[in-house]
Order: C-alpha cells, then structure tokens, then sequence
C-alpha cells in the first residue's frame, strides 16, 4: 500500500497510528514537492493527506483509512469495536477531536500562515474559544478512562495529534489536569510516540515556533 502523507501533517499523524498500532506495512509518498503533490492529485483532487492506495483502491480520510485498515488488514487492536451500537462512542468521539479541537488548531495555524493583511483575527478568537470549550467538555468526559471510549481506539488515534498540537498553539489550563495526563498518556502510547519521533526534524517549520516540549 502507498499512503500519500507527511510525518508532520496531524491529520497523517492520526492514520500512522493505526499503521503502527497493528504492523501494517505500507509505502510512504512523501508529499514534499510539486511532483509528489501531482500524484496525488491524480488520485484525490482535494489533495488532502492522507490519502492511502491500495491495489485499485483510494481510500481518503484519515478515520476512513483506519475503518479500512480494521476491516482489510485487521491485527490485535481492534479500532473501531465490531458491535454497530459499541461503535458509536467511538465514531462521536472521532468526530468530537476532528471538528472541536483538530479544526480549531488548524484555523489558528492556518491564519498565521496568512500575509498579515489576510488575517482573520475574529476567526481566530472563535477558535480559541471552542478550544477552551472542548478542553472543559473533555476534561468531564474523560473521568476515570485511560482511553477516550474505554479501549484505544479511533477516538485516541484522533485525539492524540489534534490534543498534541492544540496544546501547542492554546495550552491546555493546568486545572484542567485530566486532559494534560490524557495528552500525556497518548505521547507515551509506542504507536503515537513514533509517529511524533518521525516527525522531529520538521519541528523548525512549525508556522508559530514549536515550544521546547514533548
Ligand atoms: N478531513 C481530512 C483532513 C485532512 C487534512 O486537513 N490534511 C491536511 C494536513 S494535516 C492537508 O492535507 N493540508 C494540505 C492542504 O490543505 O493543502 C481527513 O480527515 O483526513
């Protein structure tokens, strides 16, 4: 399998965990210049990574790509449970880290990459503050879980890149201690821990400065 993606990109991130988590063996595109942006663009005219190619296959998406990883090419952990109804925490929660936290953490970079006449300041405070909101809804949720929804899952392979890097660009509240030791979890997770060893040497390129941390 060929997997269009870039160590650094969160969103890859998040598919790399569902790689690593069950030995699935694949070929990374590195998406690095024009011609490796070509094509994939070829395959995906969004040209969103990740993107993974398998046979005749694309399958875009990053939580599309673990769905098809845990049918296709299932290992010991199981991502998304089996049972439809056991599958719906999972999935709500995966779309709780991608549209609550990754979005927002994505518009605060993405608005600092902006030519400063561009900039979006308004944008910016919102996502701020559906930040601290999905931060507080968290750290109630959360409870006494190790995971998100009970086994690592989905959830966690999405919480664990959208977490490392909002906390990056809007700290998590040390009151919030939950949430920090559940951040934490996930960065000590091999798979997760990996994923965030291969993407070092892109550290310098973070647009707002990568803090001296995790
Ligand atoms: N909804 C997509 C989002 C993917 C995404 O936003 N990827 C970013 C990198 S983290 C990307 O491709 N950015 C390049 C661009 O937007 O041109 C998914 O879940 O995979």
């Amino acid at each position: 399998m060929k997997l269009f993606g870039h160590p650094f990109s969160s969103y890859c991130q998040k598919a790399l965990i569902a790689f690593y988590e069950n030995h699935v063996p694949f070929d990374l595109r590195l998406l690095a210049d024009a011609e490796s942006f070509g094509e994939l663009e070829a395959v995906w005219p969004l040209k969103k990574m990740p993107a993974l190619v398998d046979g005749e296959t694309t399958i875009v998406e990053a939580s599309i790509i673990i769905e098809y990883l845990g049918v296709r090419y299932p290992g010991p952990v199981a991502l998304v449970p089996s049972s439809p109804e056991a599958a719906l925490p999972v999935r709500t929660l995966d779309r709780f880290f991608d549209n609550y936290v990754m979005t927002p953490m994505q518009k605060i970079v993405g608005d600092s990459l902006r030519p400063a006449d561009s900039r979006d300041p308004h944008g910016v405070s919102e996502a701020r503050k559906q930040l601290e909101t999905s931060y507080r809804w968290l750290e109630g949720t959360l409870q006494n879980r190790e995971w998100a929804a009970g086994a690592f899952s989905l959830a966690d392979c999405a919480a664990a890149p959208s977490l490392f890097y909002a906390d990056w660009v809007h700290p998590i509240d040390a009151a919030l201690a939950k949430v920090r030791k559940y951040r934490q979890r996930l960065l000590a997770r091999p798979s997760f821990a990996r994923a965030v060893d291969e993407a070092r040497p892109y550290r310098p390129l973070f647009p707002l400065g990568a803090p001296d941390r995790d």
